[in-house]
Order: C-alpha cells, then sequence, then structure tokens
C-alpha cells in the first residue's frame, strides 16, 4: 500500500458555519472537494502523529463513501488508530461521548443534522476536539485558512475497510477499530439517570412515542427506552435510520415531525411524546395536548435537576445562546446561579463547561445539553424529562403551567425566511442596523426602544471575541426581536426572527403565542421591511 501524494487546488467556500461545513452532497462529491477539507482538518489540529481519532456519522448519504475517503487520508498523514462506529454510524451526542471517554484527539462527524439528505441533500463535516466539542472558532479559521492555500492532499492506495462488524482492522500502518455505536453512550445515560424510576414509570401505564424520524437516534432509542427501560415494542417510530430520512427533513419540530404532533393531540394519544434529528442532538417534547417550547424547556430542566441523580449536586451554573428565551435567567436567578448568554451555536459553551462555570445549557433550536458531554444531546434531554415525570408524577401540561406561574411565561417564536435571496437578506440587516441612532427611545405602538445592537460576546475563559452576531432590538419590559442569518443553510440565505414578550400574570397565560406576540411580529416585519424586501408575506417555518 503506498502513501499517494495528490495536487490539488483550493475551494474558495470552505468556511465552517454555525456547525462545520454544509454542503449540497454534490458539492462534496466533486473531486477533491472532501479531502481538499479533510487534509486542511489534518494540517491545522496539531500534532496527529500516532494519535487517536473518532470518525462517525448520521448515516445519511454519502456517509459511507466519505468515511472510507477520511480513513485512507488518516493512514496517509499518520494518524495511529481511527475509531469508527459501526455502519460508520455514530450520533453526535455519542461521538462527543467516545471522544471524552476514550481520551481521544478528537473527531470528525459527518452530518447536515436538521438539513435534509439524499442524493440532491445536503452533506456536512465537522472537526470535535479533545473536550468532545464542536472546535471553537480559532480552529475553524485555521482550517478554512488552509483550504485557502492547499496545494496536496495524503491518501494512502487501499481498499475501503469493512464496517459492517465490530472488530480491528489494519490499514497500512494505522488500526481501525470498528465500535458498537450505542454501548458507551447507553452507559453513560444509565449514570446520569434513575433508570429504575424511568422503568416503573414507562411499565406502568404511561404511554411514550418517540419519532427518530428515521435519523440517527433510532437505534438508541430503541436500546435505551425498548430494551433497558421496558417501553413498548414500537414505542420507537421511524427508527431506521435511512440515507435521506424518508424524504423528509429531520428536524424535530411542529411543522416536520407532524405525525408525532397528530398523535398528541389526538383523543387516543400517549402522555408524552419526543423526536430528535438527523444527528441525534436536538430534541422536541411534547405532552398530552401540549408543546413546551425548547426555551421552556431548558428553564424547567434546570429547575427540576435536583430531582436527577445525575445533577444533585447542584448546578455550577446556566448558559444559552443569545436568541434563546430569557425564561431560564429567571430559574438562575432565584437559584442564585450564574447565566452566560452567548452566540448562536453549541462551540460556544465548550470553554464554559470546561471551566467549570457551567453544567446545563441551551438553545431555542430544540437544543439541550449538560457537561456530561459537549455536544447538545436529544436523548438525553428526552430522558432528563422521563426523569422529571417519573418524579413528580404530574403531566406535562400541569408541571409547565406550575412553571409559568411560579416564574411568569416568556412567550416565544421564532419566524424563519429560508432561501432568501443573499443580498436582499443582508440588505435587510444593514437596513436594521442603520436605523439603530434613531431606535433607541423610540415608541413603536405599545413597546418602547430601550437599547439595540448587533451582538457581540466575549468569551469569559479565553477572553476570545465574535461580534455581528444578531441584531437584537430589546424593549422596556423585557420584551425583544432578534435577527440573524443562519450559518447552517446551503441554498441562499435564511434570515431568522425571534419574537419574545414576558407576561407575569397567570391569567394570560394560556394564550397562543402568535396572539400573545402579534402586535411584536407586525413590528418585526416592519422594521426590517421584509416584506417589501422579499416579497415575502409570511415565514416559511414558524417554530
Ligand atoms: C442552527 C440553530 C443553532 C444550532 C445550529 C446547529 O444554526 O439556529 O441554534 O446550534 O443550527 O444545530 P443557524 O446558524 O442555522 O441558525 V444542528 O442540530 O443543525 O448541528
Ligand atoms: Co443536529
Amino acid at each position: 500500500m503506498t502513501i499517494k501524494q495528490i495536487p490539488t487546488q483550493p475551494f474558495s467556500d470552505q468556511r465552517p458555519g454555525t456547525s462545520g461545513l454544509r454542503k449540497k452532497v454534490t458539492r462534496f462529491q466533486q473531486p477533491h472537494y472532501l479531502e481538499n477539507f479533510v487534509q486542511s482538518i489534518f494540517d491545522s489540529v496539531g500534532d496527529i502523529q500516532g494519535k487517536t481519532i473518532v470518525v462517525g456519522g448520521d448515516g445519511r448519504y454519502y456517509n459511507q463513501q466519505a468515511i472510507q475517503i477520511i480513513i485512507r487520508m488518516a493512514a496517509a498523514n499518520g494518524i495511529g488508530r481511527v475509531m469508527v462506529g459501526r455502519a460508520g454510524l455514530l450520533s453526535t451526542p455519542a461521538a462527543s461521548t467516545v471522544i471524552r471517554k476514550y481520551r481521544t484527539h478528537g473527531g470528525i462527524i459527518l452530518s447536515a443534522s436538521h438539513n435534509p439528505g439524499g442524493p440532491d441533500g445536503d452533506f456536512g463535516i465537522k472537526y470535535n476536539t479533545a473536550n468532545g466539542g464542536p472546535a471553537p472558532e480559532k480552529i475553524t479559521e485555521a482550517i478554512y485558512q488552509r483550504s485557502r492555500e492547499i496545494e496536496h492532499y495524503l491518501i494512502l492506495d487501499s481498499i475501503d475497510t469493512p464496517l459492517d462488524q465490530c472488530g480491528s482492522y489494519s490499514v497500512g500502518n494505522m488500526t481501525v477499530e470498528v465500535i458498537d455505536p450505542v454501548a458507551d453512550y447507553a452507559e453513560l445515560m444509565e449514570e446520569l439517570f434513575d433508570f429504575d424510576a424511568i422503568h416503573d414509570l414507562l411499565t406502568g401505564g404511561f404511554a411514550l412515542r418517540f419519532d427518530a424520524m428515521h435519523a440517527i437516534t433510532g437505534p438508541y432509542a430503541r436500546e435505551i427506552l425498548e430494551n433497558r427501560l421496558g417501553a413498548a415494542a414500537g414505542t420507537v417510530m421511524n427508527g431506521n435510520p435511512l440515507p435521506d430520512f424518508g424524504g423528509h427533513h429531520p428536524d424535530p419540530n411542529l411543522a416536520h415531525a407532524k405525525a408525532l404532533v397528530e398523535q398528541l393531540f389526538s383523543e387516543e394519544g400517549p402522555d408524552f411524546g419526543a423526536a430528535s434529528d438527523g444527528d441525534g442532538d436536538r430534541n422536541m417534547i411534547l405532552g398530552k395536548n401540549f408543546y413546551v417550547t425548547p426555551s421552556d424547556s431548558l428553564a424547567l430542566l434546570t429547575a427540576n435537576a435536583n430531582l436527577v441523580p445525575g445533577y444533585q449536586k447542584g448546578i455550577a451554573g446556566v448558559a444559552r445562546s443569545m436568541p434563546t428565551s430569557l425564561a431560564v435567567d429567571r430559574v438562575a436567578e432565584r437559584l442564585g446561579i450564574d447565566c452566560y448568554e452567548t452566540p448562536t451555536g453549541w462551540k460556544f459553551f465548550g470553554n464554559l463547561m470546561d471551566a467549570g462555570k457551567v453544567t446545563l445549557c441551551g438553545e431555542e433550536s430544540f437544543g439541550t445539553g449538560s457537561s456530561h458531554i459537549r455536544e447538545k444531546d436529544g436523548l438525553w434531554a428526552v430522558l432528563f424529562w422521563l426523569n422529571i415525570l417519573a418524579a413528580r408524577k404530574q403531566s406535562v401540561a400541569d408541571i409547565v403551567q406550575q412553571h409559568w406561574a411560579e416564574y411568569g411565561r416568556n412567550f416565544y417564536t421564532r419566524h424563519d425566511y429560508e432561501e432568501v435571496d443573499m443580498e436582499e437578506a443582508q440588505g435587510i440587516m444593514e437596513h436594521l442596523e442603520q436605523q439603530f441612532p434613531t431606535l433607541t427611545g423610540r415608541r413603536l405602538g405599545s413597546y418602547r426602544v430601550e437599547q439595540c445592537d448587533n451582538f457581540s460576546y466575549t468569551d469569559p475563559v479565553d477572553g476570545s471575541t465574535s461580534s455581528s452576531q444578531g441584531i437584537r432590538i430589546l424593549f422596556e419590559g423585557g420584551s425583544r426581536i432578534v435577527y440573524r442569518l443562519s450559518g447552517t443553510g446551503t441554498v441562499g440565505a435564511t434570515l431568522r426572527v425571534y419574537i419574545e414578550s414576558y407576561d407575569p400574570d397567570p391569567r394570560n397565560h394560556q394564550q397562543d403565542p402568535q396572539q400573545a406576540l402579534e402586535p411584536l411580529i407586525d413590528i418585526a416585519v416592519e422594521l426590517g421591511q421584509i416584506d417589501s424586501r422579499t416579497g415575502r408575506t409570511r415565514p416559511s417555518v414558524i417554530t
């Protein structure tokens, strides 16, 4: 087997976004495209000679081919050992678990998460460091800079490695270890949660449905919920991972997990429903006839963490991404712990967790997690909820409504305008910034603008700064409008508008958020001139 040095030329579009490099499958299939990026990773993440890395993905189209290329390139670049999930599968939280447990140098995760898959869908790749978390901006920028000057890459001339059975294989001087993708993760979950109490709940007449959306969590959910926790066979729906996710968006929200939502909102529906995304790091939580917003979920997990064995020692602090609602801030205040506000994307939580400042964190985009790993974790959130339900013996709706009565309700919604022309989207952002000087103090409807800015974050641990992270219009009394452009889309621009208000009065808590927020939604559209600039009269997706 010989090591080949292949001449190549840089591609100009390999800057990682919110969560790695995401492009159409067809872009990744172009000669040298994946190889250039992988070589740029190997050149930018420190000395990898003889080291171990983890590789796995969400099973989407092109996953297996990409893994074979990465294995051959790893061997040619002097890596000592690659740990791969069987069949090339590893959920994002499982990859983070394995990187940490076996103290590896890092890992490569192949996923475009909630983006659709298949030959015409999306593919993605990202690097995680030794703490198990997404590489910080310092490293993603180094990878990007390397990709702009790359002239060749190294690859071993060898046959494919069999990935369908656990075992060890030699590829040149490197070892490939094919591991059970579920075992280490399931073991970690058993350490954190009261499996006996959840088992009693699930075998005592409490009905649960979990929608794996034909994505990675099927095998994890079956093993944990059905095999270990005794949930009825068939609890996990759409449990077989498919390369194109059955043609759907594997995005666990009210729009894309429709079948599950319909079950939970029916007469004979189950008591609890949950779904996860393409790579298993997101979660949606539903009760009977009840939807829990991700922001409320984070607040609730924090308020009830004392009921869960893995968190009974206490919560060091919490963190949320800037657009995530302020519900968790109120819980943190009451608990007397710090609450950090970071830019969007999990890579910003890692430093806070490594420094012991934060135990729980979350995002409005159906992401919650804790310092047990360094990624958000879909099934973990589901188990956390089940543990709370087992301890409190109340319905989801009762628990959430009680929480609102205690803390007040943060009404919240996100309106996404997808596949907008990039220039139009940037025009909206510029137009908003131009209004800053005249906005502060201005009255808009019944709201008065208290402050507006483009969010900038200085990491309290390493002092690094990230600017232009989203436009915030903050109103007196705690209402907010936030505008951001997505960093995970692959076609045009996606404009995200996040709208929030706070109401302490329980008499108003039953309102529909779209109604409660209507005046603010109108202000958001008007301030951004969204309809006239994009020609859209309504958002593509409301969550
Ligand atoms: C979106 C979400 C963000 C999340 C990111 C990755 O990013 O808004 O909160 O961290 O996806 O999630 P953006 O830049 O499109 O708004 V995942 O589950 O796609 O890895
Ligand atoms: Co995801």
